[in-house]
């Protein structure tokens, strides 16, 4: 391991009277700080096995060096953000991409680092180098029969990779569409893809959950086959009760309200869990909270609401996965700080007086109610959720701690300047 716990303890203390002054204000100013940070601690957010290394645009790559090469160093990685932060307790692998060739010993080596496996994800959106058949127009919605059940056997052998590590779910998102008008019959396509995920429903083993991942464009641009939450919905619906919806925040077109979406997916039963990442245009997959933080925090109100209305376990009942690319920052340290922004936006939602702004929407109190909303919204709630990882042995600053003990030079010097870890 990079890092131990000497190291953190060191850390620790030198931050912990600045941090005492920060948390006793703060906590003296809450009606529960005691509540949110036992809430926090049990809170826990799958990092994406493709999101370690250097992504890239069709314009470059720039490395960052120190990249994982290997399964095992991704898990060593996902493992160094779990001990900084206590807040990053499972895996989200994608396949083929991230393999575990021998299952037992990856499972032990998470395991090691205290983490589980989250939603396993399917790749039909790529050719692998010894496949049959091409993706080029599609994969479930494909007119050739061959296509579609080569799609449905991938997803099926992923089910089987995800059952040897312990996950119980598969998220299902297909590039598939059409990026020219008359290229596709919508209905066909629909009702292949339908009949294509009504074939690895049929397969899902009882306790698991398939989400259904929508996405408006990219990387077609004219239609896409499962292109927004209602079409998503609609699978889920037609596929039964272990069929769900999967928001990625990246995934709207300008300007939606995702928090209503959320808050009507919920109110239907069909939201299964989260792509967490920041966009201004497109799918730009950058920093959670980097660029819509109110967004995140209006989504985060609705979760806790709309949870709490149907007496939801927050940190089970829901899938929270992160889904980014870095071009620019270093991996490791974009994901503390995506990781760090969701866990200020759950505990900013939690602070929100639901009463009072269900008694403000009841009179139409307007204003009453963006006091209330905002009031949560403007607390700084950061000495909350570094008290949470204190108590949970975690760093009190994380990103700081890994610069500090300059771990990403370590890297490179274990891994080398050129390593690319596979993924986006
Ligand atoms: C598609 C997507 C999907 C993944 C991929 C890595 O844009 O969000 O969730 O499979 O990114
Ligand atoms: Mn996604």
């Amino acid at each position: 391991m990079i890092l131990n716990k000497s190291q953190i303890d060191a850390h620790n203390e030198k931050g912990l009277a600045k941090h005492k002054k920060g948390f006793d204000y703060v906590s003296g100013i809450i009606p529960d700080a005691e509540g949110i940070i036992k809430k926090l601690t049990d809170f826990q957010v799958a990092i994406p096995s493709w999101a370690l290394g250097s992504g890239g645009t069709r314009f470059g790559r720039f490395s960052g060096g120190g990249e994982p090469s290997t399964l095992e160093e991704k898990i060593e990685d996902i493992g160094l953000l779990h001990q900084l932060n206590r807040s990053s307790g499972a895996v989200s692998l994608h396949i083929p991409w991230d393999i575990p060739t021998d299952a037992k010993a990856i499972k032990n080596l998470a395991a090691d680092f205290d983490l589980k496996f989250d939603a396993m994800n399917s790749n039909t959106f790529q050719d692998q180098k010894d496949q049959k058949l091409s993706y080029k127009f599609g994969s479930m919605q494909h007119v050739d029969k061959g296509v579609r059940q080569q799609a449905v056997d991938h997803n099926i052998e992923v089910i089987k990779y995800g059952q040897e590590l312990g996950s119980t779910s598969l998220t299902v998102w297909l590039a598939d569409g059409s990026s020219f008008p008359g290229q596709l019959n919508f209905r066909n396509a629909f009702n292949n893809t339908l009949e294509s995920l009504q074939s690895i429903y049929s397969a899902l083993p009882d306790d698991w959950k398939i989400f259904v991942e929508y996405k408006a464009f990219e990387p077609n641009f004219y239609s896409t086959t499962v292109g927004d939450w209602g079409q998503s919905l609609l699978y889920a619906n037609k596929l039964g009760e272990k069929a769900y919806t999967l928001v990625d925040l990246g995934h709207h077109l300008p300007n939606a309200n995702i928090e209503q979406i959320v808050s009507l997916l919920l109110n239907e039963k069909k939201l299964g869990g989260f792509h967490f990442n920041d966009s201004k245009y497109g799918d730009d997959d950058l920093t959670v909270g980097s660029i819509k933080p109110y967004q995140l925090f209006l989504i985060f109100k609705e979760l806790v609401e709309g949870m709490d209305a149907r007496g939801l376990n927050h940190a089970t009942d829901l899938g929270w996965m992160i889904d980014a690319s870095h071009n620019i920052k270093d991996p490791l340290e974009d994901l503390l700080q995506s990781v760090e922004a969701i866990n200020l936006a759950y505990a900013q939602a939690l602070l929100v007086d639901s009463k009072g702004l269900n008694e403000a929407q009841l009179n139409n109190d307007v204003a009453g109610a963006q006091e209330i909303l905002q009031d949560a919204y403007r607390t700084d709630l950061r000495p909350v959720l570094a008290e949470a990882r204190l108590r949970a042995g975690a760093a009190l600053s994380p990103l700081q701690l890994f610069r500090e003990e300059k771990i990403r030079q370590q890297l490179i010097g274990k891994r080398g300047e050129k390593t690319v870890a596979t993924g986006l």
